[in-house]
């Protein structure tokens, strides 16, 4: 045959030195780019994920044809729209007849499993390339773990650090240390802000783009009244420069402090733009390097950064796959109960829940010590069914793709997995909270009070949660010996906790339906 080389470039793969796109001829390529309905709906995705999506991938079209290349664009609204990746390569191959369909490995379990068929379905040659804008491949992941009994973060972070050669002098980690995370659990100081972020204002293609997930997805969760997410390269290297010249310096100490009402603190907001492929992530850890070796942000916080992205992103995308199919079904601890409807209304008493809820309505954000320890750990205490989860998860964030969302779900805050991937589970009581942020003092429930009318519930519920896993749990040595304090308490101050705790979940009404698919 001698057509062109067809090029399917995925939604989250806008990255100009791709893969498939790299030492391709501009003559002899055609880019398919692809709109499709069963991508924005198999979950009912955030109306700003939609239109990110659909927005960065219209403006890398742009781009593509600007520097010259071939894009055969499909719109959503395109009355021949197949509704499938699957089905819209099958359209652009009788188009244009192409020798070779070459295409990047797909982010996702489910749309790999599509993409496995796609070289016995078409009558041209498939090629599946591995998608090297990460660290470590599945092979060199595969094998880290294949002789391991549990799998931990830190130990696979220091091969990165060693592999990239990342804040390593001769060898040795930078500073003499491998994790400063000691000094990164700095409590919100009163009057603490942060400097306000780059926001960007939707030009013409995203407002076309807005118009339309109003119009077809108005019913999906979340709020367009703004919508201030960077669309193209250039705008997400704008969101860079301002974290490297503004908060990286506080990145560390408040990475775990939680202020109402300040959505992003000290964070990079960059996860959107580094998940679509608009800023490679390596970059970004040589970046945040040489501000440390210039003396322009101390090493506590750059090598914070740097664990969250060679350490965490490429742990979680690597265990994954490593757990996949299994992980998405997994229900270590047996957790049965739907998700409660605040999840979605933000209706509820519980001052940290509601601000954390309305962030991410309003955002399509809530910044990692929000996910981890107050929705994720009320979620795990409450016992909540881990595939209702991790379809919330999933809906809400404008970063989430089934790879980053799952295992930080299943695995991290519900313990679905039955401790794979962390040593203990993430449960604390309203203490930490309190501790972490400024939330308790407009809450209608008091944190110092323990159990009964008025209590706040992480209290009963940690220890709801720690009575019923015992067995699991006693042995567990990072854990087991909260057991001496139990049971130090007496039969009295133990029922007590447990009949507030079933009493408070006893008024958990489950989400109406149709909210996540
Ligand atoms: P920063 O705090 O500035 O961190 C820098 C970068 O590190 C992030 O942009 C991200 O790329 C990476 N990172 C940090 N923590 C993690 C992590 N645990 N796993 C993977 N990458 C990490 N992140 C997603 O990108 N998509 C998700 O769907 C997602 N779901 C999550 C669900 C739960 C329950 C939890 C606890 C965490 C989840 N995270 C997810 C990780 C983290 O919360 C977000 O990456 C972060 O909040 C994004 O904001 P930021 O860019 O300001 O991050
Ligand atoms: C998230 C998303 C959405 C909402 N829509 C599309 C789309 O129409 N076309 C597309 O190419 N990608 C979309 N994406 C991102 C994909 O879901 C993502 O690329 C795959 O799931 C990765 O396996
Ligand atoms: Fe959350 Fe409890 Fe504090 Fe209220 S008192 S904000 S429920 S931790």
């Amino acid at each position: 045959m001698s057509g062109p080389v067809l090029v399917p470039i995925l939604g989250d793969q806008l990255t100009r030195t791709l893969a498939s796109l790299r030492g391709r001829n501009k003559d002899d390529t055609v880019i398919l780019m692809m709109e499709v309905w069963d991508e924005a709906t198999y979950v009912k995705h955030h109306k700003q994920k939609i239109v990110l999506v659909f927005s960065a991938m219209r403006h890398f079209a742009e781009e593509l044809r600007e520097a010259g290349w071939t894009v055969d664009y499909v719109r959503l609204d395109d009355p021949d729209n197949a509704g499938s990746f699957t089905g819209e390569v099958a359209r652009a191959i009788e188009r244009h007849d192409p020798r070779l369909v070459s295409v990047v490995e797909a982010g996702e379990w489910r749309v790999r499993q599509d993409m496995d068929q796609w070289a016995d379905k078409f009558a041209c040659e498939v090629e599946i390339l591995r998608d090297d804008r990460f660290v470590c491949s599945q092979a060199e992941f595969d094998d880290w773990a294949k002789d391991r009994k549990e799998l931990r973060m830190e130990f696979f972070y220091r091969e990165m650090r060693r592999k990239t050669g990342l804040l390593m002098d001769d060898n040795e980690p930078a500073g003499g240390q491998w994790n400063y995370d000691s000094e990164n659990r700095k409590p919100p100081k009163e009057g603490l802000a942060a400097p306000e972020r780059p926001k960007f204002e939707p030009d013409g293609i995203t407002r076309e783009v807005i118009d339309l997930v109003q119009s077809r997805f108005g019913d999906h969760f979340g709020s367009l009244d703004r919508f201030e997410w960077p669309v193209t390269r250039d705008d997400a290297a704008r969101a860079a420069d301002a974290f490297f010249a503004e908060r990286i310096e506080c990145f560390g100490p408040y990475q775990d402090a939680m202020i109402a009402g300040q959505d992003d603190l000290f964070h990079s907001m960059l996860s959107t733009s580094i998940n679509l492929g608009l800023l490679d992530p390596l970059e970004l850890c040589r970046r945040a390097e040489q501000a440390y070796r210039d003396g322009k942000a101390p090493l506590n916080s750059v090598e914070g950064f740097i664990r969250q992205i060679i350490g965490w992103r490429e742990y979680v995308r690597g265990f994954y796959f490593n757990q996949m199919p299994g992980l998405a079904e997994a229900n270590a601890l047996k957790a049965t109960r739907p998700l409660p409807e605040f999840y979605w209304t933000g209706k509820t008493d519980m001052a940290c829940l509601a601000d954390c809820i309305r962030s991410t309505g309003d955002n399509a954000h809530a910044h990692h010590i929000q996910r981890l320890m107050v929705l994720g750990n009320f979620a795990l205490l409450a016992g909540m069914e881990p595939q209702a989860v991790e379809d919330w998860f999933l809906v809400v964030y404008a970063d989430a793709y089934d790879w980053v969302e799952l295992p930080n779900v299943a695995a991290m805050i519900l313990y679905a997995d039955g401790g794979k991937l962390a040593s203990k589970p993430y449960a604390a009581s309203g203490n930490y909270i309190n501790k972490m942020s400024n939330y308790c003092s407009g809450c209608r429930y008091k944190v110092s009070q323990k159990t009964g009318e008025g209590a706040c519930p992480f209290n009963p519920l940690y220890w709801h949660f720690m009575a019923r896993h015992r067995e699991r749990f006693e042995k567990n040595p990072r854990i087991g010996r909260i057991y001496a304090t139990w049971d130090r308490m007496g039969e009295t101050k133990q029922r007590e906790y447990l009949e507030s705790a079933e009493a408070f979940l006893d008024t958990l009404g489950p989400a109406a339906e149709g909210w996540a698919r």
